[in-house]
């Protein structure tokens, strides 16, 4: 059917018809694009059998990522790229008069998670089918995703993302793998024969359904499982009872209650609340994929003891730690498994990646939630910590100091990072400087007891999404150049070296990266009006808004460049278009605030008839994936500017670099590797270093008034944001206002300000010279194959899950 386009077009002309009873002329885009969705999931059936048959035949150890999230985005593209029929489908859906873009833009972004760690599990994914590695997703099915953001008066306003109003192709329901998940009851012990057994009772029983998404490889026949549930009531509560009006009331409240479980995903990404609804989905999911996997480890008839060997959990944060209790319970009570047996085969599957070094991000819950929600699995917890604190102090000759520091239950609360260092054999930081920040500060005490436990996994992306499919010209060019063997093997962009030094090449570059801003420009002109110059700089930032990222501190570089050129209209700069785009957090108002500000200034910028001249700034509202596979290739500069220590690893770094643009930075998370392999020059390195960051907080000595106070720009832009004489918001720049100055700038963005205004001049000069500008974004790309998921995830395989590809 992909071979031959008389037999595909008819094909889809066929299906077209039977599905919706049209003709192409009458179909609207989203029905076409269903329609060729619909003949992909016939083509790759097959092989998704194939892929689970032949894992059980070679009886290969599989691995299961759990993820309370797993930010997909749009899948068409890159599934036609990797089943390699792109090309094929595009000339023959355009002989139908159909354009392929069209057809792909139809399909709704899947925005099953909040940001880096979501779209991290999956380009994960992405990486395990394209490397032949038996490893599935294991998550929610939320039927709202993220919130769509809009722009009101230059404040974010928030809408529910129907993302399934037309359905999901992509997605088969499978009723026939449903489990049971149990909440709330009471635990009853009794003694049977030689031992205690623990019932759970009047408890209720929620549904979990599994919705499985093919996850195909590149060019390779594999097709891996993400496994989504939802959750719905169980049918036969209510079976035997008359169908009376007060039952019926109760089967109406029972219903929407347990379908609330999976409904929306919550927008939080730096917070951790303790929300009970948020522990529901936590265990919901958790405890479906623990028991979907056992059931097939059973049915493959398996030794109890051979799990580890078989089967690797990994938990991606603490979101998904639920599983090391669940599967202690399984063991204990349903399998009759002694506990010390039980314990090392739980910490022997289970493996955990932190990513945060942020201690509020930590999560938390109080004892009497879980206690009430999960009654058996509190239980567990507390046996664990138990004997945890009784081991810990033995080995430190009963130090309660130390006992108390890691212990997994104290001061009313359990503290679940410390729960996924006990419970699992490995923990893992996501860049060198977040691992040793890990071992060294967040979890010191922890390390010293288990060193052997930790180890780093710089993160990575997927190069077939973010190059390949993003950048399909710049991926032309680099095939051109090099052959295609890179897109298997990223690594060998190193091979695109020499060619920093290659006129004609670096004219291409320069083309292509200009073809991408004429492309971001009209989307630009579409969504906002604004119409921007397509040979200034593109200096983008673009991720979540928060204080840490610090957004501020991009602001009042463009404050100080208005600043500059009110003074001296003639002012000699590259002219600039900045570009933010950023979701905040519904519940955090420094961060609305912020992107108020943003606004604000971007509308004082813009209109000013002399400075709009040399500058623009633009905020594309609803950031997601989609839309950064768009901004991403036009961009020249990429803005990865957080306070040194607190951005765990970054990815958007990568995307970035991979791109051809150069990243201002600092030396935090990811960057510093990025800087590793790009060289000092290739890079705009500025601000704080971690070790004077910690000194900071740990010592003091840092007095943001003084910043102000002595330096008469930093004055003259903190006063412009709450005099009114500018900004006209004061409701919301007061707040930044108030950070800086009140709060004493616990992000150091005053501190950093001279040296980031310093090296975007340097930047600046760079871009003067197209050719010396080129040079560098050459080398960024060719050294970004390091930053490939491929890298990641082969480390992940080899040194963590010990997984080996299948031989297909
Ligand atoms: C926890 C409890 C309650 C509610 C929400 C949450 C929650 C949800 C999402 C906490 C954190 C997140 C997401 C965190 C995240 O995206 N972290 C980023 O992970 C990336 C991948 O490793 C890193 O590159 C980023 O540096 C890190 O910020």
């Amino acid at each position: 059917m992909f071979q031959d386009k008389e037999v595909f077009k008819s094909e889809f002309i066929k299906k077209l018809k039977r599905t919706f009873g049209k003709g192409v002329e009458q179909a609207t885009e989203n029905e076409l694009y269903q329609v060729l969705g619909r003949m992909i999931k016939d083509e790759i059936s097959e092989n998704w059998i194939k892929t689970n048959t032949q894992y059980k035949k070679e009886k290969l150890k599989q691995t299961y990522y759990f993820s309370m999230e797993f930010l997909l985005g749009r899948m068409m593209g890159v599934n036609l790229m990797n089943l390699q029929i792109y090309q094929f489908c595009k000339e023959s859906l355009s002989e139908l008069g159909i354009k392929i873009k069209d057809l792909e833009e139809a399909e709704p972004d899947a925005g099953l998670g909040n940001g880096g760690l979501g779209r991290l599990a999956a380009c994960f994914l992405d990486s395990l089918a394209s490397l032949d590695l038996p490893g599935h997703g294991c998550g929610i099915r939320y039927k709202y995703g993220l919130f769509e953001q809009k722009i009101v008066d230059g404040y974010q306003i928030e809408l529910p993302d129907n993302w399934l109003k037309e359905g999901n192709i992509w997605e088969i329901r499978r009723s026939d793998k449903a489990v049971k998940v149990k909440f709330y009851g009471h635990v009853i012990s009794s003694w049977e024969e030689d031992h205690v057994v623990f019932k759970l009772q009047d408890y209720e029983t929620v549904l979990a359904v599994p919705y499985d998404m093919p996850m195909i490889g590149y060019d390779n026949n594999i097709v891996n499982t993400l496994r989504l549930w939802s959750s719905e009531m169980t049918d036969n509560e209510f079976q035997n009872q008359l169908i009376t009006e007060v039952n019926q009331r109760k089967i109406m409240e029972r219903k929407r209650a347990a379908e609330a479980i999976s409904e929306y995903l919550y927008p939080d990404d730096s917070h951790a609340e303790g929300k009970k609804l948020r522990l529901k989905q936590q265990y919901f999911f958790v405890s479906a994929g623990i028991q979907s996997i056992l059931r097939n480890f059973r049915k493959a008839g398996g030794e109890w003891s051979d799990i580890p060997n078989r089967i690797a959990v990994h938990i991606n944060d603490t979101h998904p730690v639920l599983a090391i209790p669940e599967l202690m319970r399984i063991l204990i009570d349903e399998e009759n498994i002694s506990w010390d047996e039980a314990w090392r085969i739980t910490s022997q599957t289970i493996s955990y990646t932190n990513h945060t070094t942020l201690s509020e991000a930590l999560e938390t819950w109080p004892i009497d939630m879980v206690k009430n929600l999960l009654p058996r699995i509190y239980m567990i917890i507390e046996e664990i910590d138990k004997r945890f604190s009784q081991l810990v102090s033995i080995k430190y000759l009963g130090n309660q100091e130390f006992v108390k520091r890691v212990a997994i239950i104290k001061d009313g609360n359990i503290h679940m990072a410390n729960l996924a260092v006990a419970g699992s054999y490995s923990v893992n930081g996501v860049a060198l400087l977040h691992t040793e920040i890990l071992e060294k500060k967040l979890m010191k005490g922890l390390y010293q007891i288990f060193p052997e436990k930790f180890n780093n996994k710089t993160n990575g992306i997927s190069h077939r999404r973010w190059l390949n499919s993003a950048n399909p010209k710049l991926a032309n060019l680099i095939s051109e150049s090099i052959g295609r063997n890179w897109i298997k093997e990223p690594g060998r962009m190193s091979e695109l070296m020499p060619f920093s030094k290659d006129a004609a090449f670096k004219e291409e570059i320069q083309k292509i990266k200009h073809d991408n801003k004429l492309n971001l420009a009209k989307l630009i002109k579409e969504q906002s009006g604004i119409i921007v110059d397509t040979d200034s700089i593109f200096d983008v930032q673009v991720k979540r808004l928060h204080a840490y990222k610090r957004q501020v501190l991009n602001v009042l570089h463009i404050i100080d460049l208005y600043n500059r050129i009110k003074e001296n209209p003639n002012l000699d700069m590259p002219s600039r278009t900045f570009i933010f785009g950023a979701k905040a957090a519904p519940s955090y108002s420094f961060a609305k605030n912020v992107i108020k500000l943003i606004n604000e200034v971007g509308k004082i910028v813009n209109e000013d008839p002399v400075v709009n001249q040399k500058m623009k700034v633009v905020f594309l509202a609803n950031y997601r994936v989609s839309l950064a596979e768009i901004i991403i290739p036009a961009a020249d500069l990429s803005e990865q500017i957080s306070t040194a220590t607190k951005e765990a690893s970054g990815t958007g770094n990568m995307k970035f670099m991979m791109n051809g643009a150069l990243t201002m930075g600092t030396l935090d998370g990811a960057n510093i590797e990025i800087k590793e392999a790009v060289g000092d020059e290739n890079i705009f390195i500025f601000g704080l270093k971690p070790n004077e960051v910690h000194d900071y907080y740990q010592y003091g000595g840092y007095n943001s008034f003084e910043m102000y106070n002595n330096y008469a720009d930093i004055h003259k832009i903190v006063d412009q944001l709450i005099s009114g004489k500018m900004i006209q918001a004061y409701e919301a720049t007061r707040d930044v206002y108030n950070a800086l100055l009140v709060d004493n700038d616990q992000y150091f963005v005053l501190k950093d300000f001279h040296s980031y205004v310093d090296a975007q001049n340097r930047a600046a000069e760079v871009y003067r010279n197209k050719d010396q500008w080129a040079t560098k974004a050459v080398i960024n790309i060719a050294k970004s194959g390091k930053f490939s998921g491929d890298r990641t995830i082969n480390e992940y395989a080899k040194e963590i899950w010990k997984i080996k590809p299948v031989s297909f």
